[in-house]
C-alpha cells in the first residue's frame, strides 16, 4: 500500500495509464472514480483474505446480520478514511489536478435501504469491522435501488435508481458460493426407520449468486463480508432435460423473467404493509441462502454439528428476515437429520431480533395459503412451531383463549412474522430505552410476560466515522487539536470537549468551521434552486423519511403561520431562517406526498414574496439520499426530531445532527428522550405531548382537534389556507385531504395539539440564536455527549450481551 503521496501519485498514475491506456492528463473524474476504487479494493483484498484465515483458525463465533436493506450509500470516501489513506491521496490527486469530492461524486449511491433500518444496518458493518469483530451482513443486491425522487412542479416523482450502470468497484462476485435456493412444488412426507422424511418435490429452483462487499473497518485491519445476494436462473439445460424449442423455450423466458424480479428492486415503502408475493419470495431468498451459505463455511470447519450455537450468531433485522427460523430447522432436520427438539433448541440458541417500531401496519403478515404454496415444507415447519407454542400457552394460561389468539403464529389464516420472531429467538430488544419500555409494557406485555427476560434495549448509533470524521473533516479536526486523537477510537471520550464549551477561541472555531459547512451547502443549494441563501440565517432542517407520524406536516404549517405574521408586519424582528426539507414518499403514500406538494407550494410562494425581505426561505431539496445528508446535516443549526410522541422508535438522523453541533427542537420521542438526559433542557429545545398521554389518548380518547381549530385563531388562519382559494389553495382542492386529516379525521398524530407549543419553542429558538456565544455553548455541549450515540457503543453491547462474541485479536 502507498503510505505516501509520491508513492501513491506514481502508483496510481501508472495503474490508471495501464488500466485505461490514455495519459492522466485526459481522465476524466469518472476514470479517476474507477481506478481508485479498485486501487483500494484490491489492496483491501489482502486484508480481506488475512481476515478471513483468522476466522478458520481462531474458529471464533461469528455473527450474521440479516436485513433486507442496507443503506451503505457511496463507499469511496469512508473507505479511503478506514484505510488510513484519505489525506494522503486527497493531497496527491490535487497535486495531479483532481478534486477528490468532485471524484467522489462519480460514486452511485447505493440506496439499498428506505431509511433508519437500513442506515443503521450500514453503521452497524462499519462498527463491527472497526471493532473487529467477525460480523457480516447478508442482504440482497437489488438491481434498483430506492427510487430516485425528481420534484416536477411541487410533485414528487419517482424514477428507477439503477445504480448498477456504471459498474460497482466494491463488489466481488463469487459463483463459486452460489446455492440454490426453492420455491413452489410439494412436499412428499414417508416413513423411513420409525422416523417422517419429508421431502420436497416438483420445486422450481433459483440460484442464488453472492458478491461480496469487503466492509473495511477503522485501520484497515480487519475486514468482513456484506454478502448481497442476486437471483439468477438455473441454465435451461439442468433445468429441463429434452429440447428448448418451442413452448419450453417460451416458459424457460418466463421463468427466468420471474426469478430475475426477485432481486431485481427494493420495495419502497419503509413502514406500510405490503402483502405481495414477490416480497414474500424476497424475503425466503435472502433467508435460504444465507442460511445455506452459512451452513457450508461452517461444515467446512470440522467442528461437530452440536457446536453450531457456539459458532453462528444470526441477527433478524426487524421481522422481514424472520424465514430463517424455519429455514436453519429445515436444514438441521432435513439435511442433517436432527429431530426436531435438538433443532429447536440449537435454532433458538442462534437467532436473536430487533423490532424497530410499534406502527402496527408494519407488523408483517402473510396469508396462510400464499406461505403454504410458495412454501411448502417452510409452512409445514411454521406449523408445527404454532401447534406446539399454542400447546405450551394452554398449558401456562389454561382457558384464556383471548391470549392464545393473540399469540399464536397462525390465527385467522395468517402467519405473523413477530410473533414468529419472538418465540424462535432468545434476545428481541428495542432500538431505544422508551420504545423497549412501550414493548414491553403496552405492544408486546403478554410476550414480556411470558419471557420476561427475552426483552432488553439497545438503543441505536450511528457510526462517527462517516458521520463526523468524513461528513465535517474540519470538526473532526478541530476535536483533534484540542483533545487529541483518542477519541477517533474511543468515541465516548468527546465527552472532554465540554470543558471548552465556554472557551470563546473554541467557540469561535466551532462557529467558523460551522459558517463554512453552511455556505457550501447553499452554494448546492443556489446551484439547484437559483435562489440566493444567506449563511447568516438560522439553517432550520428536517430531512428524513416523509411518514404522517414524522410531522412535516407541523413544521410547514408553523413555517405558514410565520409567513402570516410577517405579512402582518414586516418589520417583525426575526433572526432570519432558511427552512430545508428532504423526504422521499412511498409511491403509493397519497398523504404523504401531499405534504411534499404542500411543502413545495408554501416554499414557492414565499420564496417569491419579495415582502417579506428574505427573512424565511423554504427549500425541498429533491432525492434525499447517503451523500445528501453527509452535506446536510453538517450545515444545520437546528435540527427538527417532531415525532408524534411514542411513534419513532428512536431516530438516527437526531444522533448526526447532534453530533455535527445542530440544536434539536424535538419531542420526548425515541432516542430524543436519551439526548434529553445527557444534555438538560438548557441544551435542547423540548415540546408537546408527552408519549404517556399520546397513548392514553389513543386508549380513552378525550382528544378533538375541532377544539382547536376552533379555540386558536393562527390554527384555523393556516388550515383555511389549505382550502379557501389564495396563494397556496388555487382552487384546486389539493389540499383538502390534508385539511380532514387534521379536522374530519381527528387529527391522529397530534398536529394541532402540539402546535402552541411548538410555534413558542421556535420563539425560543430565535431568541436563543441572538446570543452566539450561548448557542454555540450549547452546541459543543451536544458535540461533547454525542459519542455515546457512536454505533461502536451500541456494538459492543449487542455483541456483549445478545451475540456473545468478542473481537478477533
Ligand atoms: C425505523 C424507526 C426509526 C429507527 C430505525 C432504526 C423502520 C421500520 N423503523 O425510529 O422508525 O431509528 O428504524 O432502528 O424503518
Amino acid at each position: 500500500m502507498f503510505n505516501d503521496k509520491e508513492s501513491f501519485k506514481k502508483v496510481f498514475r501508472e495503474t490508471l495509464i495501464g488500466k485505461l491506456g490514455k495519459p492522466l492528463e485526459e481522465a476524466s473524474n469518472g476514470d479517476v472514480y474507477k481506478i481508485l476504487g479498485n486501487m483500494i479494493r484490491e489492496n483491501a483484498g489482502k486484508n480481506w483474505a488475512e481476515t478471513n484465515q483468522k476466522f478458520k483458525i481462531s474458529q471464533q463465533k461469528q455473527v450474521y446480520y440479516f436485513s433486507m436493506e442496507f443503506l451503505i450509500g457511496r463507499l469511496l470516501g469512508n473507505n479511503l478514511l478506514n484505510m488510513g489513506v484519505l489525506e494522503v491521496v486527497r493531497e496527491g490527486l490535487e497535486e495531479l489536478g483532481f478534486d477528490l469530492r468532485a471524484v467522489e461524486e462519480e460514486e452511485a449511491d447505493a440506496g439499498l435501504g428506505n431509511g433508519g433500518l437500513g442506515r443503521l444496518a450500514a453503521c452497524f458493518l462499519d462498527s463491527l469491522a472497526s471493532l473487529q469483530y467477525a460480523g457480516h451482513g447478508s442482504g440482497i443486491r437489488y438491481k434498483y435501488g430506492l427510487f430516485e425522487q425528481k420534484i416536477v412542479d411541487g410533485y414528487q416523482v419517482e424514477l428507477p435508481d439503477y445504480w448498477l450502470q456504471n459498474d460497482n468497484v466494491w463488489e466481488v462476485r463469487r459463483e463459486d458460493k452460489q446455492v440454490e435456493v426453492r420455491f413452489w412444488g410439494r412436499v412428499e412426507t414417508r416413513e423411513e426407520n420409525g422416523e417422517l422424511v419429508f421431502e420436497h418435490k416438483d420445486y422450481e429452483a433459483v440460484r442464488a449468486v453472492p458478491y461480496d462487499v469487503p466492509v473495511i473497518g477503522a485501520d484497515r485491519k480487519h475486514v468482513n463480508t456484506l454478502r448481497n445476494w442476486s437471483a439468477e436462473s438455473i441454465t435451461p439445460a439442468s433445468r429441463m432435460s429434452g429440447s428448448l424449442t418451442g413452448s419450453d423455450y417460451h416458459k424457460f423466458l418466463e421463468y427466468k423473467r420471474s426469478v430475475e424480479s426477485i432481486s431485481e428492486f427494493l420495495y419502497p415503502d419503509d413502514s406500510q404493509y405490503e402483502g405481495k408475493l414477490l416480497r414474500l419470495k424476497q424475503q425466503y431468498f435472502l433467508c435460504s441462502a444465507g442460511v445455506q451459505s452459512i451452513m457450508r463455511t461452517f461444515s467446512k470447519t470440522g467442528a461437530p454439528l452440536e457446536a453450531l450455537p457456539d459458532k453462528v450468531a444470526l441477527h433478524i433485522n426487524d421481522t422481514h428476515p424472520t424465514l430463517l427460523i424455519p429455514e436453519l430447522m429445515r436444514i438441521l432436520m432435513d439435511v442433517h437429520g436432527l429431530g426436531w427438539d435438538k433443532a429447536w433448541d440449537m435454532t433458538t440458541r442462534m437467532v436473536s431480533y430487533t423490532n424497530h417500531t410499534i406502527l402496527s401496519e408494519a407488523l408483517e403478515k402473510w396469508p396462510m395459503n400464499m406461505v403454504r404454496e410458495l412454501l411448502p415444507r417452510i409452512f409445514l415447519i411454521i406449523e408445527e412451531i404454532n401447534a406446539r407454542f399454542c400447546g405450551e400457552l394452554m398449558s401456562k394460561y389454561p382457558g384464556d383463549q383471548n391470549r392464545i389468539n393473540q399469540m399464536a403464529i397462525i390465527h385467522d389464516d395468517q402467519v405473523r412474522m413477530a410473533n414468529l420472531a419472538i418465540v424462535a429467538s432468545h434476545s428481541v430488544n428495542g432500538v431505544a430505552a422508551l420504545h423497549t419500555e412501550i414493548l414491553q409494557k403496552r405492544e408486546m406485555r403478554l410476550w414480556n410476560e411470558m419471557y420476561p427476560h427475552r426483552f432488553n434495549n439497545k438503543t441505536n448509533g450511528i457510526t462517527h466515522r462517516r458521520w463526523l470524521l468524513h461528513a465535517n473533516p474540519e470538526l473532526a479536526g478541530l476535536i483533534n487539536d484540542s483533545i487529541g486523537t483518542r477519541w477517533i477510537h474511543h468515541p465516548q471520550e468527546m465527552i472532554g470537549l465540554i470543558k471548552y464549551c465556554e472557551d470563546a477561541s473554541f467557540q469561535e472555531q466551532v462557529a467558523a468551521i460551522k459558517r463554512r459547512n453552511k455556505l457550501r451547502l447553499a452554494d448546492y443549494i443556489t446551484k439547484k434552486h437559483g435562489i440566493q441563501v444567506d449563511p447568516d440565517s438560522i439553517f432550520d432542517v428536517q430531512v428524513k423519511r416523509l411518514h404522517a407520524y414524522k410531522r412535516q406536516l407541523l413544521n410547514i404549517l408553523h413555517i405558514m403561520h410565520l409567513y402570516n405574521q410577517l405579512k402582518d408586519n414586516p418589520s417583525m424582528d426575526m433572526v432570519p431562517r432558511t427552512f430545508i426539507f428532504g423526504a422521499k414518499a412511498a409511491p403509493s403514500y397519497h398523504l404523504a406526498k401531499r405534504i411534499i406538494k404542500l411543502i413545495n407550494t408554501v416554499a414557492d410562494v414565499v420564496n417569491k414574496d419579495p415582502d417579506i425581505k428574505g427573512k424565511i426561505r423554504i427549500f425541498f431539496l429533491e432525492n434525499y439520499s447517503v451523500s445528501l445528508a453527509e452535506k446536510i446535516i453538517p450545515a444545520a443549526d437546528v435540527s427538527e426530531q417532531i415525532s408524534t410522541a411514542s411513534k419513532e422508535a428512536s431516530g438516527t438522523g437526531n444522533m448526526k445532527f447532534m453530533m455535527n453541533g445542530a440544536l434539536t427542537i424535538g419531542t420526548m420521542d425515541g432516542a430524543n428522550v436519551e439526548m434529553h438526559e445527557m444534555v438538560g433542557d438548557n441544551n435542547m429545545f423540548l415540546f408537546g405531548l408527552r408519549a404517556e398521554q399520546v397513548m392514553d389518548y389513543y386508549q380513552f380518547g378525550g382528544y378533538r382537534s375541532r377544539d382547536i381549530y376552533y379555540g386558536d385563531g393562527r390554527v384555523k388562519e393556516v388550515l383555511d389556507q389549505l382550502v379557501t382559494p389564495g396563494p397556496i389553495c388555487c382552487n384546486t382542492q389539493e389540499f383538502d385531504t390534508l385539511y380532514q386529516s387534521l379536522l374530519d379525521n381527528n387529527d391522529e398524530f397530534f398536529v394541532l395539539k402540539d402546535f402552541a407549543s411548538y410555534v413558542e419553542t421556535h420563539v425560543k429558538i430565535d431568541l436563543a440564536y441572538r446570543n452566539q456565544r450561548e448557542w454555540l455553548k450549547k452546541s459543543i455541549v451536544n458535540i461533547g455527549h454525542s459519542g455515546k450515540f457512536s454505533s461502536d457503543n451500541t456494538i459492543s453491547r449487542y455483541a456483549a450481551e445478545i451475540w456473545k462474541i468478542n473481537p478477533v485479536g
